[in-house]
């Protein structure tokens, strides 16, 4: 019994031994690792590749290609590559596992053998063996793998700038290496996707997506084109040959996937009986007559269930008019969510299919004052049999995306092994081998999104929280360790300011990297005015200059560092002004070192210095629900609330509410609802001297979506400001920008 106990956990550490060996470098981690033993082996130099004839050739032999070892006909090492049913590995066709894209390995120190259920699976076990190899070893043991999700990948579906040509083409042999097959090309703000759906892409263009489809098979992904033609569509003939025709274009540029949105759209667009019978005409008279064209994806209006109107049933007619096989889109219980059981019981019963992910998650275009370079987590390591695909929306940063994407990678390929913290350590030497622990300091400080209008938000500063409030309690050593965090971050964003290796990871992450610098720099100096003003040492004893009062100029200053790098047009965004860094403990943290050390030197010295570090009146409420949460950012004298992207539904009577703890003098201010001429139902009042009084609202022209104040704004003092819905109907707008300027 104990002989037992002791056999069964020493062949436990030995699979532990194992898993920390050569194929722990594969992601996503494969399904079943049988070892020989934890036997380590030094890759051959050399090897010679048998296969039948028709495996010598094509884009798995090419990705074979790229390993190491030089291939010689006489190499004694051998690398036997098949797919069930070739004559090479006809040997091994009972250890091959029957599913799709499923593929068996065997590792000696003699030869590799790979044999895929498919040509994909063939083609992820030599990604598998080129993964092992990244360290120059290999590790004898044999795998049977396959993926958990069918279709994993990403959807280029943000709103802002579009990937570049070659971060597309970085992106695709990413998720070749990863595992991933699916690439939805769909970002909102290229014009042939959305605006101008009808037209075809310009001939420079055309190439570039010609070459990506190219691209795309190298790396075994599906490249699927989707077409946004909601905004402007007439449900007649005209328009329906016209999106054809449109498609027939992309399948001569080389494009057999195709994918049709209709998410942020209001209106005649959305119809669900009409979407449903234009996807299945397409299905009919396209799909299924060129048939080399892969199912349709459909991304419905209401794509998450907190849009859902069950009433009007929506979903339930796309669900039952839709032709068997199109895909159906789904982000979740909301817009930004993570995915659970539930949300996919709930909606695969309303469609009548297996809801197809699009996971708003590592994409920033709400938050663009932030970058994401946190862990993919949160999701339901339960739901492989309830989804048909899986696609995560990234951020416009496309290398920096690659942290998370690697994890949603592992995530959709071994869902129930899926280790998030570890993958993402992983993910971090992946994306930068010669810097990843700097890469690694500097994204702890970037995993949350800040407060969002749509509440999602991520862990951050975990490992900090202890220091934190030991040194909010005054604890020298925990004052002394934030200090040394703080070194830590500069140190980090020195190294990687310097680093060659990956200059676009490095492009993308710069104005974050010279933000840390600057909250590094102020986290120090507020560490040192604490530890002065505990010490009751003004710093003659140390140093003449060195001392509070001086430190406390140099933390001004460096606010005011950070508040100007936020507002430098250089790098501003247009929507979400700023670059923020640490803000979910770090930054507050040291603010409140600052106004405590302040507080304590004040009284000590009676002296009067202010200790507002940021400094916000203003607070926004709003009974419209996709409002309630904006946040409200102040640049100087200008207020805003952030804008948001989505359609919004206000309901009659539905008010928003901005206060404010001083009085405000206004000087101007105007906001854009995206919609012309739709003033009228709004009513704008300011609360002045213990009464609502309204302001009238207009436009320049008829065709100008913003919205403008009369004259009588300049000059009024209030301390809130609410606008209403008057027309009695609910009105659907866009949340494009909202700003008041004050005196
Ligand atoms: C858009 C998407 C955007 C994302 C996050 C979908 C289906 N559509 O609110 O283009 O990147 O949210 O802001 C969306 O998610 N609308």
């Amino acid at each position: 019994m104990m002989n037992k106990k002791i056999l069964t956990l020493g062949l436990m550490l030995m699979a532990g031994l194992g898993a920390s060996a050569q194929v722990a470098l594969v992601n996503p981690v494969p399904q079943e690792v049988a070892k020989s033993g934890a036997e380590l082996i030094d890759a051959p130099a050399q090897w010679k590749i048998n296969a039948d004839n028709k495996r010598m050739s094509g884009y798995v032999y090419d990705a074979l290609l790229t390993a190491s070892p030089e291939v010689a006909k006489k190499a004694a090492y051998t690398v036997t590559i098949g797919v069930r049913g070739d004559g090479k590995v006809n040997k091994y066709k009972k250890n091959i596992p029957a599913k799709a894209e499923g593929y068996f390995m065997k590792v000696t120190d003699k030869e590799v053998v790979i044999a895929g259920n498919d040509e994909k699976g063939l083609y992820y076990g030599v990604q598998t063996l080129l993964g092992m190899m990244g360290e120059g070893k290999l590790e004898a043991c044999t795998i049977t793998d396959w993926p958990d999700v069918p279709f994993r990948g990403t959807v280029e579906g943000f709103y802002g700038t579009p990937w570049s040509h070659e971060a597309r083409k970085s992106q695709l042999e990413f998720y070749g290496r990863n595992k991933m097959n699916v690439y939805i090309y769909g970002p909102k703000d290229d014009p042939w996707h959305r605006d101008k759906w009808r037209e075809p892409y310009p001939e420079a263009e055309a190439k570039r997506i010609a070459e990506l489809v190219e691209v795309a098979k190298q790396n075994g992904v599906n490249f699927y084109w989707a077409i946004h033609p909601g905004v402007d569509i007439k449900w007649n003939d005209e328009d329906r040959d016209k999106l054809i025709a449109k498609f027939e274009v992309m399948y001569d540029l080389g494009v057999r996937s195709f994918a049709v949105f209709f998410d942020d759209i209001w209106g005649e667009g959305t119809k669900a009986d009409k979407q449903a019978a234009l996807l299945n005409y397409v299905d009919d008279n396209f799909v299924k007559v060129k048939k080399d064209v892969a199912p349709l994806i459909l991304c419905p209006t209401e794509y998450n269930k907190s849009w859902a109107n069950e009433e009007k049933g929506y979903l339930r007619t796309l669900g039952k008019e839709l032709n068997e096989g199109i895909e159906v889109m789904w982000t979740g219980n909301s817009v930004v969510a993570c995915i659970d059981k539930p949300t996919m019981e709930w909606i695969n019963e309303r469609i009548q299919r297996k809801g197809y992910i699009w996971l708003n998650f590592p994409v920033n275009d709400f938050v663009r004052d932030h970058i994401l370079m946190g862990p993919a987590y949160g999701n339901g390591l339960d739901i492989a049999g309830d989804v048909s695909g899986f696609v995560s929306n990234p951020m416009e940063y496309a290398e920096t995306s690659k942290i998370s994407l690697y994890g949603i990678a592992d995530y959709c390929w071994n869902m129930e092994a899926y280790d998030y913290q570890n993958n993402w350590e992983k993910s971090l030497k992946d994306i930068l081998p010669s810097n990843h622990e700097a890469l690694r300091t500097f994204a702890l400080y970037n995993k949350d999104l800040g407060p969002n209008g749509h509440g999602f938000r991520r862990e951050e500063g975990e490992e900090l929280k202890e220091i934190a409030e030991g040194a909010l309690k005054g604890d020298m050593f925990a004052t002394a360790m934030f200090n040394v965090k703080c070194n830590e971050l500069e140190m980090a964003c020195d190294i990687l300011l310097n680093d060659n290796s990956n200059t676009q990871l490095l492009h993308e992450i710069r104005p974050w990297v010279i933000q840390a610098k600057n909250l590094a720099a102020y986290g120090r100096t507020v560490a040192l005015m604490g530890i002065l003003v505990e010490a009751k040492d003004n710093g003659s004893a140390t140093s003449q200059f060195i001392n509070f009062e001086n430190l406390y100029k140099q933390a001004r200053s460096l606010q005011k560092q950070m508040f100007d790098l936020e507002n430098n047009k250089a790098m501003r965004h247009p929507y979400q002004i700023g670059t923020k860094v640490g803000t979910k403990v770090m930054l507050p943290t040291v603010n409140k070192l600052f106004a405590q050390a302040t507080e304590k030197y004040n009284a000590a010295n009676g002296k009067n210095l202010d200790t507002t570090a940021e400094y916000n009146p203003y607070r926004l409420s709003s009974t419209v629900t996709q409002l309630a949460m904006l946040p409200v950012k102040l640049n100087g004298d200008v207020v805003e609330i952030t804008p948001a992207l989505e359609v919004i539904n206000w309901q009659a009577g539905g008010e928003l509410l901005l206060e404010s703890e001083t009085a405000v003098t206004f000087q101007g201010m105007d906001f854009n609802f995206g919609v012309n001429n739709v003033a009228k139902h709004f009513r704008l009042e300011l609360f002045v001297d213990g009464a609502w009084r309204e302001v009238g609202l207009l436009h320049y022209s008829d065709t100008d979506p913003v919205i403008h104040t009369g004259n009588e704004l300049g000059g009024m003092t209030a301390t809130k400001l609410r606008i209403t819905n008057i027309s009695g109907a609910e009105q659907q707008v866009f949340f494009k920008s909202f700003r008041f300027i004050r005196r």
